[in-house]
């Protein structure tokens, strides 16, 4: 049984309507104490029409939709009130809620309650997260498929047949004396654990391809002084965003732009030309270029006619990187194999390309998959205790010893979907939500 908590489901702007909500099982309690009816378990669904009242005084006209439990978003007694949406009503209710029993929720709170209700497995609770923060119809598509179950769907047998294995083995090890229990072989279980490990491995690769559609990319423009850099965050974001002066040192401070490409939300920042500069306020716009080419999923490392800068280069030579030469309407020969644009006539489609090349952006299927961090890297422990198995098998190990990496891998298994520990895992993950979800 939880307390029930309150919070701002919508932005605290002004705008036509508010959503306050509230879960937990006085909730109907607190809210007949503020509404002009009373909100009763019996009745199941519904939408009520009243007004919020602070003893006598009418605080707004509202509409409230009651959920009885389990038949609700949290599985608890749930209640929203849709206010009139200006700041100051939504925090008046939200207080006179607050006086009267509820406390304020926490990041997530909601969806962490829908999952330790049972209403949500982890991965869906994550797609929700990953919903509200999509930027690209791509993104959000790859989420939508994860909060319809589906993902997890497509986890489950795995899981199921690793529990398989080890109940298998576990009984054997248990009791060795019952001859009626067959004994596992060690073929057998080679044969399982491969057969495991093809299928984890081909959903690590699914997850990783549409993983840069959901987490983006970032992307630093580098280079000298008046080569084009801010040219060429503005054809990519198709704004007038950066200034451009035919002046070396324009940009001083980092200016950020986004677009998308194929669907991966990328995000760039257009940095100052480095070069040798007593300029104080130059100065520390180069220390932060140096900063954004560290924090770069990919490099931008922009030259033109006037040539290359070897000591500029060894700042982005070890990061993921792609030379480019802008200005390619000045510049006669062409070699090969380089990556030669015009910024300023908005001819950059080379560039585009290698950067679909270079992260194998293509269109994306959207079909359920893992992808992000935490589930990616769940995957790859289940695969690579199953491969110690494997060692252990081929080596033949005692059979309790060879137990000790299928346990591994299911524990992993169960903290994919959520199912072991729920208040100790998914503490770290609802902590990264919106306050109202
Ligand atoms: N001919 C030609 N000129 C360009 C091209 N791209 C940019 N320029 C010119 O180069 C000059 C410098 O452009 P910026 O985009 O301000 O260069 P920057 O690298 O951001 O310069 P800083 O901010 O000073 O480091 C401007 O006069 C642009 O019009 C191009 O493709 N061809
Ligand atoms: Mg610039």
């Amino acid at each position: 049984m939880f307390e029930t908590i309150v919070a701002l489901a919508t932005p605290p702007l002004k705008s036509a309507l508010a959503i306050i909500r509230l879960s937990g099982a006085d909730c109907f309690k607190v809210v007949s104490k503020i509404f002009t009816k009373e909100l009763k378990t019996e009745n199941n669904k519904e939408v009520l029409f009243g007004y919020i009242v602070d003893d006598k005084k009418q605080i707004d006209q509202v509409v409230v939709l009651k959920y009885v439990s389990p038949h609700s978003f949290t599985g608890e007694n749930s209640v929203e009130i849709i206010s009139h949406g200006s700041p100051l009503i939504a925090n008046q209710i939200i207080q006179l809620c607050l006086k009267n029993g509820a406390r304020m929720a926490t990041n997530g709170e909601f969806s962490s309650r829908a999952y330790l209700n049972g209403k949500i497995d982890l991965v869906q609770a994550e797609s929700i997260n990953d919903l509200i923060n999509a930027t690209t119809t791509e993104g959000r598509d790859l989420s939508m498929v994860s909060l319809t179950g589906e993902t997890s769907k497509l986890f489950r047998p795995i899981k199921d047949r690793i529990a398989d294995l080890l109940s298998q083995i576990e009984v054997n090890i248990d009791y060795p004396e019952y001859e009626d229990i067959e004994d596992v072989t060690k073929e057998q279980i080679l044969k399982k654990c491969s057969e495991i490990i093809n299928e984890i491995d081909q959903l690590i690769k699914d997850g990783e391809k549409t993983k840069i559609f959901k987490e983006g990319l970032k992307i630093a423009i580098v280079g000298k002084p008046n080569v084009g850099k801010s040219s060429l965050l503005n054809a990519l974001i198709k704004d007038d965003k950066a200034i451009v002066t035919d002046i070396a040192g324009t940009t001083r401070d980092v200016v950020e732009g986004d677009f998308s490409l194929n669907g991966v939300p990328c995000h760039l920042f257009d940095t100052a030309g480095i070069r040798d500069s007593k300029d104080t306020i130059e100065k520390i716009g180069i220390e932060k270029s140096q900063k954004a080419i560290k924090d770069a999923d990919l490099v931008l490392f922009v030259v033109d006619e006037t040539g290359f800068d070897v000591d500029l280069y060894s700042l982005v030579k070890d990061k993921n990187h792609i030379v480019v030469t802008n200005k390619a309407d000045l510049i006669k020969k062409h070699e090969k194999d380089s990556v030669y644009i015009s910024a300023k006539n908005n001819d950059i489609e080379p560039l585009i390309k290698k950067i679909k090349e270079v992260f194998g952006i293509g269109e994306l299927t959207v079909k359920p998959s893992f992808n992000n961090t935490r589930q990616l890297g769940l995957l790859k422990n289940i695969s690579s205790s199953l491969k110690v198995t494997i060692r252990d098998a081929e080596a033949n190990q005692p059979i309790d010893l060879i137990s000790v990496s299928i346990m591994a891998a299911y524990n992993s298994a169960l903290e994919l979907l959520g199912e072991s520990n729920k208040n100790d895992i998914s503490g770290e993950i609802f902590k990264r939500f919106c306050v109202g979800k």
